[in-house]
């Protein structure tokens, strides 16, 4: 008896470590391009490979672009609340003496925190903070960074110097000597543009584009970090994410998707550009080859981290994101949200509440569609029969009162569209 209580209590000892995050996201990669969700590319096998260990989400959803959605993930919250409301223009630094990261709140629970790749949520004319200061701000201890968006990725013919390639070997680097328990937040760039081949293509073999080539490398890049974990023999203590922060470009130059080229929806309005993959795997912890079929918000993740760590985001505060913990280990069958909410996103989208199967924006007039012809487009609703209006008012209801929690009766933003106008008076 007492050898057995022995091994249990070693067992409850492991079984409370927390676990190491590692945290993959791609960029401009829509759903629509994953074998795992239709795509015909057939080039993700480990990507894919992560949903067979894990759970595949079927509806989860970033922002329109890279910025907004990097702001939503770090912060858990709108990019209304945080001032992130674009890539371009003024709306692109996150200020960290108002603001509270994930990497903040996993630090103080004791982890040691890499990122790695596109930082992204940094404007030099708006502080006086260096990257490194902000990134550390945002309770990041290690880091190899690139501001914003690559202006080369380097020569293809030159994989040591292959600027994805050095940021994953950073991530390995830090996996290797790093105590746990760790966070790893990797953005590796692809299939960002500018579109180039790669070290796997190195001078473009006919087989695929320079698009598909990218995306054939970045799933090389995810097996290594995958193997690595492997090799460190931490894999059965480490939740692994992989997911993207926008739709494919409309510059993409194929996104094959059930024998049909998918033109791509990022900086739209259109679900295509926010519908992206998402795939999480914690091994002994979470289902297996499974799916999730519960609408997710990338606000969402910085939440559920925070709980798989032991910890809590920020209460002094409205957090939009809501944990889906509970669902993705199969102690609750109900969905963890039942609508995402997005504020206003400067030029390129409008304040809009959508579920499964609607989408409202907040345009005057007000606009309504039918999101389940994904990824062919969106269809615009306008026969104002009792199945539309009962659910134009449904969300609209939904987006004024989220609206008025989040901000009263105080406009905001220096928008005049903050309020649902319905079509009939
Ligand atoms: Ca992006």
């Amino acid at each position: 008896m007492k050898s057995l209580l022995s091994i249990l209590f070693i067992a409850s000892i492991c079984s409370a470590a927390p676990p190491n995050i590692v945290l993959i996201m791609a960029d401009d990669l829509g759903a629509e391009s994953c074998n795992s969700y239709g795509g015909d590319l057939d080039i993700t096998p480990n990507i894919d490979k992560i949903a067979e260990q894990g759970v595949r989400f079927l509806h989860f959803h970033a922002s329109t672009q890279c910025t907004p959605s990097r702001g939503r993930l770090l912060t858990g919250r709108d990019s209304e609340k945080t001032n992130i409301k674009a890539s371009v223009g003024p709306y692109q630094h996150l200020f960290t003496d108002t603001e509270t990261t994930i990497g903040n709140v996993l630090k103080a629970a004791g982890y040691n925190n890499g990122t790695f790749g596109k930082w992204h949520v940094w404007l030099d004319s708006q502080t006086t903070e260096t990257i490194e200061e902000h990134v550390a701000a945002c309770g990041f201890d290690e880091h190899y960074i690139n501001a914003g968006n690559l202006v080369s990725y380097g020569d293809p013919n030159d994989e040591e110097n292959f600027e994805s390639y050095k940021v994953n070997q950073a991530v390995l680097s830090f996996i290797s000597a790093t105590n746990q328990p760790f966070f790893v937040k990797y953005v590796p760039h692809l299939p960002h543009d500018p579109f180039t081949w790669t070290p796997l293509n190195p001078t473009g073999s006919g087989e695929v584009s320079q698009f598909a080539a990218m995306i054939k490398y970045l799933d090389v890049m995810v097996s290594n970090v995958i193997d690595k974990v492997t090799a460190e023999g931490i894999a059965d203590n480490t939740a692994i994410l992989f997911l993207s922060d926008n739709g494919t470009a409309a510059s993409a130059p194929d996104s094959l998707y059930q024998g049909t080229l998918i033109p791509g929806g990022k900086s739209t309005d259109d679900t295509k550009g926010t519908k992206v993959p998402f795939h999480m795997r914690w091994d002994g912890n979470i289902a297996t080859n499974t799916t999730y079929d519960g609408l997710t918000d990338i606000a969402d993740i910085s939440v559920t981290l925070a709980q798989i760590a032991g910890t809590s985001m920020p209460v002094d505060r409205l957090i939009d994101g809501r944990s889906f913990l509970e669902q993705i280990k199969g102690t609750s069958t109900r969905h963890h949200r039942a609508y995402i909410y997005f504020g206003n996103q400067t030029a390129y989208a409008q304040p809009a509440v959508w579920d499964t199967e609607y989408k409202l924006i907040s345009n005057d007039p007000v606009e309504f569609y039918s999101t389940t012809n994904w990824p062919y487009g969106d269809a615009e609703i306008s026969d104002n029969n009792q199945v539309q209006t009962i659910n134009e008012m449904r969300l609209g209801i939904l987006l004024n009162n989220y609206e008025q929690a989040a901000y009263g009766d105080t406009p905001f933003g220096g928008h005049t569209n903050e309020r649902v106008f319905f079509n009939t008076p």
